[in-house]
Parts: structure tokens; sequence; C-alpha cells
């Protein structure tokens, strides 16, 4: 017997509740380094994040500059499978770059 029917001896009763939850976002943020280099950064932000050639400059310069940068806005999972690539790719490349991701 299905556990509803179980808790309402037999009728099921309507469900009041929101039951699809909107998936919680995160940013995923690019850390500045003094030893990886600009055009790695470039590479990573156009094709682990999917920017064009001028967005990744911008960005890219931003964390230079500014000590981090926003690369995207995802679910959890992405996010987390994202920051992974970032740090695979580099340490593969012998670069310390790091990524890290905070909710939005
Ligand atoms: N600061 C690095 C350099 O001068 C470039 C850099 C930019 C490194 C962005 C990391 O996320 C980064 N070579």
């Amino acid at each position: 017997m299905a556990d509803t029917e179980r808790q309402t001896g037999g009728e099921v009763l309507e469900r009041t509740k929101q039951e699809t939850k909107k998936p919680e976002l995160f940013k995923v943020l690019l850390l500045n380094d003094d030893y990886t280099t600009m055009d790695f950064v470039m590479e990573i932000l156009e094709n682990v994040f999917n920017k064009a050639p001028a967005e990744a400059y911008r960005i890219m310069m931003a964390v230079h500059t500014q000590g981090q940068g926003l690369c995207g806005v995802y679910p959890f999972e992405v996010a987390e499978t994202k920051v992974a690539t970032v740090v695979e790719l580099a340490r593969s490349h012998g670069f310390p770059l790091r990524a890290t991701m905070e909710a939005e």
C-alpha cells in the first residue's frame, strides 16, 4: 500500500505544498595567482565557461586586477564539475590556478 494511503486510511489527500524546488544556483569564481599565464586563463574561460574571446579577456583581466572574477552561475552539480575541470586542466598543465564556488 502506498504511504499516502496508509497515513490517511485509504484517502489520498491533495498535496498543497509545491513539490518542484527551484535549483539553488552557485557562482563559479576564478582566483588570481602569479604563475598561471593569461593565455591559459583565456583558454579556460573560452573552453570551460563558453565565453567569447572578448568576454574571456575582460574576465581574465578582472581576475588579474581584482583578485577574483565571476565566470558563470550554475546549478550545484554543474558548478562543482566546472571547478573540478578547471583544477584538473590547470594541474595537468602545471599551473596553480584555482576556482571556487559560492551560493548566489
Ligand atoms: N596574474 C596572472 C599573471 O600575471 C594572470 C592570471 C589571470 C592568473 C587570471 C590567474 O585567474 C587568473 N600571469
